[in-house]
């Protein structure tokens, strides 16, 4: 009878620690990692996109923090908990060198290590360039549609107006910035004027060109 009892004891203490194992099994004790941190390099004064890869195993990776001499600079909103993803930031930074700090959490409050970014953000100097690839000449009174490349090796082009005779006619509105590319300006232009200018320009610098109406 004793014996029995003692079994039956063994047997709950051996349920009682499977038990246990399984709960502690659930329990998320993995950091994530910050995986990488892009761009490496920031303009100064001029909004940045920055990207943080991330990864988790466990809970999922709930929320991403970007900061500078210990006070953030910028918080994710609560994300969707994910071993493998990533959050978008953006920021702007002042002329001079920054060591940025990135930390992400997952959904059980473990933090990782941080990731830590030094850059020298610099103001953009270079005007962008930019060249009409159509027409070259246009029949005063006809309608005409424009293209251009733009090209601008810092910042970047983000934001383009077409003039006519001082007068703005179209814009593109604020652009993701362009490295390098072909404008194309879906407008038709009734060319009754002399010339007409395209600016391109970031911040306040521009360049101009025209072409020649017959
Ligand atoms: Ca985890």
């Amino acid at each position: 009878m004793f014996k029995s009892k003692v079994a039956l004891f063994v047997v709950g203490v051996l349920l009682f620690a499977l038990s246990t194992t399984a709960v502690f099994a659930a329990t998320d004790n993995q950091a994530p990692t910050i995986v990488d941190v892009n761009p490496k390099t920031m303009w100064a004064n001029f909004p940045t996109t920055i990207t943080i890869d991330f990864t988790d195993q466990g809970s999922g990776v709930v929320q991403c923090t970007i900061s500078e001499n210990s006070s953030v600079l910028w918080t994710s909103p609560t994300l969707t908990p994910s071993l493998n993803g990533s959050t978008n930031a953006s920021l702007s930074f002042s002329p001079g060198v920054h060591t940025i700090q990135v930390e992400c959490k997952d959904n059980a409050n473990n933090l990782s290590v941080p990731l830590q970014l030094s850059f020298a953000a610099n103001n953009d100097t270079q005007a962008p360039t930019t060249a009409l690839t159509a027409p070259s000449s246009a029949v005063a009174g006809t309608n005409t549609t424009l293209s251009a490349t733009v090209s601008d090796q810092e910042t970047g082009v983000n934001y383009c107006t077409l003039k006519e005779n001082g007068t703005e006619i179209w814009n593109s509105g604020t652009m993701s910035p362009i490295a390098t590319g072909t404008l194309n300006i879906n407008h038709q232009l009734l060319l009754t004027v002399i010339y007409m200018q395209l600016i391109t320009f970031k911040l306040t610098e521009n360049v101009l060109l025209s072409i020649a109406i017959n």
